[in-house]
């Protein structure tokens, strides 16, 4: 029966409490506060506020109720501060849960106790809970170790895990270094030059500027290939585009003597070709290849040309003779080995 006023008189007495702690501790905190905000303004480097911080990333993760987080991959580079956004707007609670082991899978028949009996073994990165309807935010420090890691993320509620509530953040080493080439466009259909020589690359990934101008006065473009050691075909590289997005497609600008430039980043060594996707220029000689981490001269690969010569008599076979079947193939196999050396004669360049 008194519990209730226990209680309450309890509470009272608390709150008194605080308001004393409070008007005395108030005075005593407002100069040292002050002093710290006079050292700013006189530029005393403020210690809490570190400039070389590292680089904050925020990405969101979503689950309505059907069992999948959206996205169900994150893409994170080592180094950045990631703060995640929790949006569960269904009405089942969940967990996010994410392992300390960049390398595991989770075999999807493990069994709610095998799950759980995992963490208790390896305690995660991560373990939020994420309530029915409600949004939270969960703080992680992706450091440099974890590059090249793939992190796997689960609800570990019972079945949840199983019935697809999974994901993974795919750790990316940071960009070790940058390199910047000029390239001009010839109304000739050239690239001038039709070689960029990345060669003493040998960290990746690694940010590849281009600036891209022009000599002459028509339209062209920088489009840079994908795909590494990888020869496009001029009959049918909008079709390879529509399957690969091309690492960079750079207008040139109107004007000679001014530059477009763009920034993509490389992550495998290997030949990288680039073409000018304005129709016909390509056919007629408009490609250039990037070699990255590579001698400028990449060896004959008797797979990549023989699958170009195929591509090549399909697309011919049918409106040529056979004498002409050969002629165009052996074009096409001189025309599309990758640059010689500098200073060798450039087949099928003339
Ligand atoms: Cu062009």
């Amino acid at each position: 029966m008194n519990r209730p006023r226990t209680l309450l008189r309890g509470a009272v007495a608390s709150l008194l409490t605080a308001i004393v702690l409070l008007a005395v501790a108030l005075p005593l905190a407002a100069p040292i506060a002050g002093a710290e905000r006079a050292g700013q303004a006189m530029g005393r480097p403020h210690v809490a506020a570190a400039p070389l911080a590292d680089p904050h990333v925020n990405v969101t993760i979503t689950t309505n109720g059907t069992p999948t987080f959206a996205p169900s991959v994150i893409h994170v580079t080592a180094g950045e501060n990631l703060t995640i956004t929790l949006n569960n707007s269904g009405s089942y609670n969940h967990t996010f849960t994410m392992s300390t082991n960049g390398t595991e899978v989770f075999p999807l028949n493990w069994s709610p106790t095998q799950l759980e009996a995992y963490f208790v073994a390896h305690p995660p990165l991560v373990n939020a809970s994420m309530p029915a309807d409600t949004i939270s935010h969960v703080n992680v420090s992706v450091n440099a170790s974890m590059a090249g890691g793939n992190f796997e993320f689960v609800s570990i509620l019972p079945y949840q895990f199983q019935a697809g509530l999974y994901g993974f953040m795919d750790v990316t080493p940071p960009v070790s270094s940058s390199l910047t080439f000029y390239v001009n466009a010839s109304d000739t259909y050239r690239f001038l030059p039709d070689s960029l020589n990345a060669s003493s690359v040998t960290k990746f990934p690694v940010a590849i500027n281009v600036f891209f101008g022009t000599v002459g006065v028509l339209s062209h473009t920088f489009t840079l290939s994908p795909v590494p050691d990888y020869n496009l075909s001029s009959s049918n590289y909008s079709t390879f585009f529509t399957q690969h997005a091309p690492l960079v497609n750079i207008p040139v600008p109107t004007s000679a003597g001014s530059y477009n430039n763009a920034t993509f980043v490389i992550t495998t060594a290997g030949y990288y070709e680039y073409i000018c996707s304005i129709t016909g220029h390509f056919a007629n000689g408009m490609f250039g290849f990037l070699y990255v981490g590579i001698p400028t001269v990449v060896p004959y690969v008797a797979n990549v040309s023989t699958a170009i010569v195929q591509s090549e008599i399909l697309v011919g076979g049918g409106s040529l003779l056979a004498i002409g079947v050969v002629l165009a193939a052996a074009a096409a196999v001189t025309g599309r080995v990758p640059s010689p050396k500098p200073g060798q004669e450039k087949f099928g360049h003339y």
